[in-house]
This record gives structure tokens, sequence and C-alpha cells, in this order.
């Protein structure tokens, strides 16, 4: 995998044929990214689930509220760091399996200008170097805004999740020194 997160191993693509299926429409983009992480999938899959602390991991997001129990359906408003093109984005959980680890969300809200958002993030056991590792994917599918291309669009949501697995890899490897 090149550091851009494009998916080139066998492995990679057998999971997103698995769990990434998304039908991007005619005005849609939709892409996936993977990351390699140098910690055990339990730790990471820590992280990951923990739909009510995205800022756990997540360097734009400066604070979260959830509404619900945090079961499918709940709502989390979520409030971002000063210097992006938005300000909050509202979001709802729509699929956390514990058991296969996966977690599903849909932006149905906020100040910016993702429409119909939505994004699926495994994680898969791996051997790094010999060492317990994550595979992390992440896939979205989202609307092109009107005055945008798709490669725009594409592009800068690429750039951001990048910049989440980046953030990802660099708490979960911190704490499984
Ligand atoms: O947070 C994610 O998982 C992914 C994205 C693309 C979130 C993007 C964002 O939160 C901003 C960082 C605020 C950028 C939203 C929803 C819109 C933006 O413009």
């Amino acid at each position: 995998m090149n550091d851009d997160g494009d998916v080139i191993g066998p492995m990679e693509a057998q999971y997103i044929e698995r769990h990434h299926r998304h039908h991007p429409g005619e005005n849609q983009c939709s892409s996936s990214l993977c990351k390699h992480i140098r910690a055990p999938v339990h730790l990471v899959w820590s992280l990951v689930r923990r739909f009510d602390q995205p800022q756990k991991y997540k360097p734009f997001v400066s604070r979260c509220v959830v509404k619900g129990d945090l079961g499918i359906g709940s709502v989390r408003e979520v409030n971002v760091k000063s210097g992006l093109p938005a300000t909050t984005s509202t979001e709802r959980l729509e699929l956390l399996n514990d058991e296969e680890h996966i977690l599903g969300i849909k932006i149905v809200g906020g100040d910016h200008r993702l429409r119909n958002y939505s994004s699926i993030m495994t994680v898969h056991p791996e051997f790094i170097d010999g060492r317990p590792g994550t595979l992390v994917i992440e896939s979205f599918v989202v609307d092109v805004p009107e005055g945008n291309t798709k490669d725009e669009t594409c592009y800068f949501v690429r750039a951001l999740i990048r910049c989440n697995l980046k953030s990802l890899a660099e708490v979960s490897e911190r704490m499984a020194v």
C-alpha cells in the first residue's frame, strides 16, 4: 500500500469487495483508503467503535455530543476545529458490528457541503514484520456538490480521511507501546 492509502494488495481488494461496495449514482463519487497500523486489532477497534468520541483520534473534531443510547440510529453532533470549510456535522450510526469490526455512518446534516455522505470502516487483523497489526479500510460515497467535479470532491474527502487514518495509526501505535 502506498502512503496515500490506495488499495494495491489482494487482501485489501478482497475485504473491499465484501464490505465496501457502494453504488454511487451519476452525480456521486466513491472511493476507499487503506491504512496498515502497527497495533493489535482489538486496540484499533476500541478507538474506531466509539461513535460518541470521534475526537479520540480524529484531528479535526473539537467536540461531539450524542443523543440516544449509542444504539443503531443514534445521532451525534460533531463540532470541528476552525480553519475547515465547516463548523458542524450531524451524523447517524448506521452499523456497528463488534464481531466483524464494521462501522457504518451517514452524515445527515451540518453546515458543510458533503451531502448524502455515507462511510464504512472495517478493521482486519494482520501481521506486520511478524507482529500483530491491523489493516483499516475506510470507504465512502458522497454527492458531488454543485460547482465541483467528481475528482475535486474525491480528492477533498480522501485528504480528510487520510488525515483521520494517519492520526488513528499514531494514537493506536502510541497505546500499543
Ligand atoms: O470525519 C470523517 O469521518 C470524514 C469526513 C470527510 C469528515 C469531514 C467533515 O467533518 C469536515 C472535517 C468538517 C470537513 C465534514 C463532515 C465536512 C467537511 O467539510
